[in-house]
């Protein structure tokens, strides 16, 4: 089992789409650990997007993920992180896939909906930054068992 870090960026909390987004992780039998809605402030959004700091977008790119409310998810399942980045699509809207939640809503480079942690030790430092200790819930769900057969891991 793993989590991962999703971010509902200002552009699906603007088109009111997070119900659509959040659906979708359910129906695949996700379970969510955390969800805030937050205002990223700029010293948090750089820190977070530091990789990026001399690209040309990085201006833009901050800009956008503080400009508004976001809302942060913690996402839990067997494989969260690559099936999460899956149902994401590629980053920009018009080149990701339909079926893809980027590739279903969004057609722009910049305002592409989601962010979602790219590997496990990624996931791991973006729950600490997001999240404040004890903030992650545990908990069973009544159709665990149907979700994910344990022997798949033998
Ligand atoms: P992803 O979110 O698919 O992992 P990254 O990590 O390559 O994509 O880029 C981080 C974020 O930077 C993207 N989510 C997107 O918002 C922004 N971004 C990346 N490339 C561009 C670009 N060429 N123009 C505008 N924004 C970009």
């Amino acid at each position: 089992m793993e989590t991962t870090l999703l971010i509902f960026k200002p552009d699906a909390v603007k088109r009111r789409l997070l119900g659509r987004i959040i659906q979708r992780l359910e129906d695949r039998g996700f379970k969510i650990r955390g969800l805030k809605m937050t205002q990223i402030s700029k010293e948090l959004a750089e820190r977070h997007y530091g990789a990026h700091k001399d690209k040309p977008f990085y201006p833009g790119l901050i800009q956008y993920i503080t400009s508004s409310p976001v809302v942060i998810c913690a996402v839990a399942g067997p494989r969260a992180v690559e099936v999460c980045r899956k149902m994401m699509g590629a980053t920009f809207g018009w080149k990701a896939e339909s079926g893809t939640i980027r590739g279903d809503f969004g057609i722009s480079n910049s305002f592409n909906l989601i962010h979602g942690s790219d590997s496990t030790d990624s996931a791991k430092h973006e729950l600490g930054l997001f999240f404040e200790d004890g903030e992650l819930q545990d908990y069973d769900m009544p159709d665990d068992a149907w979700v994910f057969d344990p022997a798949e891991d033998k």
